[in-house]
């Protein structure tokens, strides 16, 4: 059994408190208020209350540090100290057709010596499933008190893959069609489950045994990563380089399965 930190405890407790709400507006899904931030991008209520439950909490814990919320955009804190980065509700147009698929994500971004930022804590709560996801920088990845491994299958015949696909105004189409063309005949199964948080946590337990996706966001993918490489596995942008998060762009999997994901992303790659 293993505990986690001061700082993951403050996270779950947010997330939990945040939780309730969330769940209730999933049961009342049609009376709540959707408004548009671009062309199939929904927001609704439940994403602005889940966020502000958690922003509340979260600065009540750590005053002085800074937020990136999907929702809010920046807040600024301390430079000297971590900042937050939230996506409070990870998979929307799920939770507003009824479907339990969902999640609120927390990452730590903290200044480092050498002038860098880098994410050291992350946790991905499924308020459905009551699963919490968590990894800590050289600590490893769990689910509750279990500790999480990439899958172990090297052959991508035998592989299950998910990804996400570029929707109306966002992302590369043409791009995704390459690289899916070029995938699709060669693993066992490709998913789309609309969630690129929940996505990398199920990477990190070994349930997927691959990702790619691109146009994400810093929110959607900052916890995620952390699980995934806490979980012995490998995650980098198309090119294999590791800077997904600035170049939104996802590539997860075990080393086998990342690299041979690697090589067929890069042939589609114009
Ligand atoms: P969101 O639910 O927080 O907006 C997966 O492709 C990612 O894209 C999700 O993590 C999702 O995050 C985001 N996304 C935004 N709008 C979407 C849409 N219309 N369809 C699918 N994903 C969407
Ligand atoms: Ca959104
Ligand atoms: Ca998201
Ligand atoms: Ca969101």
């Amino acid at each position: 059994m293993v505990s986690h930190s001061g700082l993951l405890t403050v996270m779950e407790r947010a997330a939990r408190k945040a939780a309730p709400r969330l769940r209730r507006d999933f049961g009342e899904v049609e009376h709540l208020q959707v408004s548009r931030k671009g062309p199939a991008d929904f927001v609704s209520l439940a994403d602005k209350r889940c966020e502000d439950a958690l922003v509340a909490e979260l600065k009540n814990a750590r005053p002085d540090w800074g937020f990136l919320l999907e929702e809010g955009g920046e807040i600024k804190g301390d430079p000297t100290k971590p900042r937050w980065i939230i996506d409070p509700l990870d998979g929307t147009t799920n939770f507003l057709h009824g479907i339990p698929h969902f999640a609120i994500s927390i990452a730590v971004e903290e200044p480092m010596p050498n002038g860098k930022r880098e994410i050291t804590t992350g946790l991905i709560y499924q308020p459905i499933t009551d699963e919490s996801y968590w990894a800590e920088r050289s600590r490893g990845a769990w689910l509750h008190d279990r500790r999480l491994r990439v899958s172990a299958r090297r052959d991508l015949a035998d592989c299950l893959i998910a990804t996400g696909i570029p929707f109306l105004g966002h992302g590369d189409m043409a791009e995704w069609s390459r690289i899916f063309g070029a995938v699709a005949p060669s693993v066992a199964g490709i998913r789309r489950f609309g969630s690129a948080a929940l996505d990398l946590a199920h990477v990190a337990s070994g349930r997927y045994d691959g990702f790619w996706e691109s146009g994400l966001q810093p929110w959607d993918v900052a916890a995620g990563l952390l699980l995934v490489r806490e979980a012995g596995g490998f995650a980098t942008d198309f090119r294999g380089g590791d800077q997904p998060i600035e170049r939104r762009q996802v590539i997860a999997g075990n080393d086998a399965v990342h690299s041979k994901l690697h090589k067929i992303v890069a042939g589609a790659l114009r």
